[in-house]
């Protein structure tokens, strides 16, 4: 059981996520319009990642047996100056969601529901590492500066992420995990 409240804000979280998940597509469909396909492919493994985090709350919040309620995604940025700016946008992102899930942490510890604070705790530590990725690759790129051919190397490296989450939601999170 989860109260009103509780449903209200983890229905929000999903369309956050879901914004998440349009945002990195467009990262992933810039990226290959300049030809960065490195780049494109990371972050349409983030894509898949965000969908990931989405329909665990979907999830999640069918199995107490309330009411999915699905809002309007808004529009993302569709162009950036560079590689380092998607990043640097991409962390910015990333640290409003952590904020986020602290603010539905705090609610359910406000209301003693153990059982989401024990559901959101898997988003907490996943934020950390989201954080983390995004601080390493911004380094990355503020060393490779205008280098183009460095650039290219970490392109070629970024080609190499996979998705290592459930991508197929026909049979729900939990049975496909
Ligand atoms: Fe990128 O962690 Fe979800 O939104």
């Amino acid at each position: 059981m989860i109260d009103k409240e509780m449903t209200e804000a983890l229905n929000g979280q999903i369309n956050k996520e879901m914004y998440s998940a349009y945002l990195y597509m467009s990262m992933s469909a810039h990226s290959a319009n300049v030809g960065l396909k490195g780049f494109a492919n990371w972050f349409m493994v983030q894509y898949h990642e965000e969908m990931y985090h989405a329909m665990k709350l979907y999830e999640y919040v069918q199995r107490q047996g309330e009411e999915v309620k699905l809002e309007a995604i808004q529009a993302p940025p569709a162009e950036f100056s560079s590689p380092l700016e998607m990043f640097t946008m991409t962390l910015t992102h990333e640290q409003f969601i952590t904020s986020s899930i602290n603010d539905l942490m705090e609610l359910a510890i406000g209301k003693k529901d153990h059982a989401t604070q024990i559901f959101l705790e898997w988003y907490v530590i996943e934020q950390v590492e989201e954080e983390e990725n995004d601080n390493d690759i911004i380094a990355q790129l503020k060393i490779i500066g205008d280098n183009a051919h460095a650039l290219l190397m970490l392109d070629r490296e970024l080609s190499g992420r996979a998705a290592n989450v459930v991508t197929d939601f026909s049979k729900g999170v939990e049975a496909a995990e």
